[in-house]
């Protein structure tokens, strides 16, 4: 709920002492955010400014800074008058120095960093580390207080502001949207977030469309829309944008504040009414279009050239200032331009009538504990693995096929029923095809309608969320978890790489969050991704992508994991571990289809504790030294290897092979966290044997995890090399030569003593090639004792007659 409406007082437009002290809060954050950008040393102006007095190198973006700042002191007001829980979202997070100005002002700041009081000395300091060395960073990033949202790179500020106010009911998410940032695909696409937030059970978001006019070198395309054509474009969305524009602070102070009261207003009025009423159909949410100048209260002109209201004022409106004495004074009649004097006390505090705006403790938007999630994590509750498990014995291990993520959404159903108002499962439109489908046993999709006769599964109440925008299945689930929830985003995972850049920035603030000891630990973001590129041989060469894997090698090791468990159990164990991990981005593929399955509930669970293990029952060297080992990560990379034994083991019966399965591949990299130690490397790998890695995605990747480890020549790795088309499931491992006929031959292959015995085997292997590829054709489909093919430990018989091997 938006809270009471306590003390019907004057509305904040009406009140003069309020908007007196708005008009101060916001002169006060402007000073300080051209300090920021300008100056290391006399805050206050004490003296004429001096070059010694001014940043060496100039860095910064003002234009987008004077909005930002109205909007915070506005948003105090409003706080304070009706005890609002807000979060603040600056998608031109390019404004850092205003947010820092801002929580500075509300001693949100000095909180944090005690050598960064709120007086004058603090003031320098606050100054002298705006982007600098050592300093902090010129955006709203991990160390600025209240954000969960850096805003470097633009288009997620709507996603993420959706995600935090999902079961969230008393939240609003104020989300500034820059006009320049209001063109990228992402933010494009998240207006659509309305269409999916629960007034009963949600939070609300007041999108904030700040058209200034320009981005970096040029127009916007809303910003040269008429009211008109924004009013039908916002209206088709489904809100109702209210306008306020101008250059007079006087008029736009009074303007947004009865803007900002109106939109509070009709939010109050749809959560009241939803919640004691229910709901007949979608709100439709308010929003405030603001139109004023970029960079305004900045230098109006330099160099003869318009600044003020132009893309010019984007970053350092004024440079040169020591090719320009002149600019000097420039520069302090513009800081002075704010009267300092009225907003500081000779100590450098801010006076009372800036401070008087402050919202009581954590209703301060710098420190309300929604924007430092991990302070509101609670550890999922789950059932016992077993529940889920598939009964696995020596009998049948390697000899049933049952669907692997379907038992995983048997596990997330049970955790919705269990954890009702902090798990949520993201995807784009792919719950059944992925086979999570239990989830909807229990949750229907959620959506806002209006509804069909012949919807399934879709309701206002539902809380499992599809929608066709990797962009919006992931930035929710950021919001998500960066304000204390947890969940998972399942994805096709040639489709999971729309998203690479989102991902990237969220391991980013990982990164840094590392460093920032505040920061509480955040739930991971997790990661399915199925409908890999094997199975995907019904649908074209374009999805195909293990991509995903690569990108998140380049993060730091420290927050990336990636795993490959290869049957159900294997999954359950996996999941759980994400679902009750924090700071990390963590990533799970496997396919949708049924899949051979291998270890009992007991040995998954054993087997993703070490991350990878020698497979006893499917090796034959006893614990000795093996002549070769056979490696796999990845369900299908597993199936073509085990299926290489078996054929090997049939023939050569005398041949010493180990199967090495890995499940988590972090462990192969020596400087990972998870990353296992030489020593162990060898007892798994030998020290010099022949290794033949049958890998789930890129080959390189194993190449570049496996840098430095004993006499990696040896090892030879086989995996996607991109090949594809519309084909069989097996052609797709033929034609990438991960096969079980490719890996046999090559194992033959790296065992030159073994070549004498190996006439038969190598002869049959070709047949059986030969004879793939001409039965595919002719049949159109696998041959069948392939595809059900079933571990046999050495007893395999390949479908090859006489004519065949005659052929
Ligand atoms: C995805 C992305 N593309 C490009 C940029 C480079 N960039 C930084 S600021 C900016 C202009 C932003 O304009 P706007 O959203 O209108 O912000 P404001 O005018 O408030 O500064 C651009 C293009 C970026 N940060 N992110
Ligand atoms: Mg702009």
């Amino acid at each position: 709920m938006t809270g009471p409406t306590t003390q019907p007082i004057l509305p904040v437009e009406k009140d003069e002492e309020t908007l007196k002290r708005i008009d101060h809060w916001w002169r006060a954050a402007n000073y300080l955010a051209v300090g920021q950008i300008y100056l290391i040393d006399n805050p206050l102006l004490e003296t004429p400014l001096r070059l010694e007095h001014i940043k060496p190198r100039l860095l910064g973006h003002w234009g987008t800074v004077p909005g930002l700042n109205l909007i915070y002191a506005h948003l105090n007001a409003q706080i304070q008058r009706r005890d609002l829980d807000v979060i603040f979202l600056a998608g031109p997070g390019h404004g850092g120095p205003a947010m820092l100005a801002n929580v500075w002002l509300e001693n949100s700041y000095s909180e944090h960093f005690a050598h960064v009081p709120r007086d004058a000395e603090g003031m320098k300091q606050l100054f002298r580390q705006f982007s600098t060395p050592g300093g902090v960073p010129s955006h709203v990033s991990v160390p600025t207080p209240g954000s969960i949202h850096e805003g470097g790179e633009l288009g997620y500020v709507l996603t993420h502001a959706f995600g935090a106010v999902f079961d969230n009911p008393d939240l609003i998410a104020t989300a500034v949207v820059g006009d320049g940032e209001a063109e990228t695909g992402p933010l494009e696409g998240s207006w659509k977030g309305v269409n999916y937030l629960n007034p009963v059970r949600d939070g609300a978001v007041l999108p904030i469309l700040h058209l200034n006019g320009y981005k970096i070198g040029s127009a916007t395309v809303l910003a040269r829309k008429s009211d008109e054509e924004l009013t039908y474009y916002f209206r088709g969305h489904g809100y109702a944008p209210i306008f306020v524009e101008g250059d007079s602070p006087a008029v736009v102070h009074r303007d947004f504040a009865a803007a900002l009261t109106d939109v509070l207003d009709q939010i109050h009025e749809i959560q009241q009414h939803a919640r004691q009423q229910g709901i007949e159909r979608r709100p439709v949410w308010p929003m405030i279009v603001l139109r004023t100048p970029k960079g305004w209260t900045g230098p109006v002109s330099v160099d003869g050239l318009p600044v003020e209201g132009t893309f010019r004022a984007h970053q350092v409106p004024m440079t040169g200032l020591r090719d320009h004495p002149e600019r000097l004074q420039r520069l302090e009649q513009w800081m002075k331009s704010y009267w300092p004097e009225e907003l500081f006390d000779a100590e450098g505090k801010p006076r009372e009538i800036v401070t008087a705006l402050t919202p009581r403790s954590e209703r301060r938007m710098g420190s309300n504990p929604h924007a430092n999630g991990g302070r509101l994590r609670q550890p999922l509750d789950f059932r016992a693995l077993e529940t889920y498990a598939i009964a696995i014995d020596d009998a049948n291990r390697g000899r049933e096929f049952h669907g692997s993520t379907e038992r995983l959404g048997q596990f997330m159903r049970d955790i919705y029923v269990d954890n009702p108002h902090n798990f949520r499962l993201f995807c784009p439109d792919e719950v059944k095809s992925n086979k999570l489908d239990a989830v909807l046993e229990v949750t229907d999709r959620g959506f806002m309608g209006p509804f069909d006769d012949n919807d399934e599964k879709l309701s206002m109440d539902g809380r499992m969320l599809e929608v066709l925008s990797e962009h919006n299945c992931n930035g929710w689930l950021e919001g998500y978890v960066l304000t204390g929830r947890h969940g998972l985003f399942a994805s096709y995972e040639a489709f999971v790489s729309i998203i690479d850049s989102m991902a990237i920035q969220h391991a980013k603030w990982l990164e840094h969050a590392r460093d920032v000891p505040w920061r509480a630990s955040v739930p991971s973001m997790n990661y399915l991704l199925t409908s890999t590129c094997w199975r995907n041989d019904h649908n074209g060469f374009s999805h195909q992508g293990p991509g995903f894997i690569d990108m998140l090698l380049s993060k730091q090791p420290a927050v990336v994991r990636i795993y490959l468990p290869p049957d159900a159990n294997t999954l359950l164990a996996t999941a759980q571990h994400c679902f009750d991990s924090v700071d990390h981005l963590n990533a799970i593929v496997i396919d949708k289809h049924p899949q051979l399955q291998y270890l009992t509930m007991d040995e998954a669970q054993e087997h993703c504790r070490q991350g990878l293990g020698i497979w006893e029952w499917a090796s034959n060297d006893g614990g000795d030294e093996p002549e070769i080992v056979m490696a796999c990560a990845g369900d299908i990379a597993t199936q073509e290897t085990l299926a290489a034994v078996d054929i090997l083991r049939t023939y050569l019966p005398a041949l010493k092979v180990r199967v090495v399965n890995v499940v988590d591949l972090m462990t192969l990299q020596a400087e990972h966290p998870h990353g296992i130690s030489q020593a162990r490397f060898v007892d798994l790998f030998t020290a010099n044997r022949p290794v033949l890695f049958a890998f789930h995605g890129f080959r390189g990747v194993v190449h570049q995890l496996i840098h430095g480890r004993p006499d990696t020549e040896r090892v030879h790795v086989r995996g996607y090399q991109e090949e594809g088309t519309t084909t069989t499931p097996f052609d797709m491992v033929v034609l990438n030569r991960m096969s079980r006929i490719h890996l046999a031959l090559d194992a033959l292959r790296y065992l030159p003593a073994q070549l004498e015995n190996a006439a038969e085997i190598v002869g049959d292997l070709q047949a059986l090639l030969e004879k793939h590829h001409t039965y595919i054709r002719t049949h159109l489909d696998d041959i069948p004792e392939i595809t059900r093919w079933v571990w046999t430990a050495g007893q395999v018989q390949l479908p090859l007659d006489d004519s065949d091997r005659k052929r």
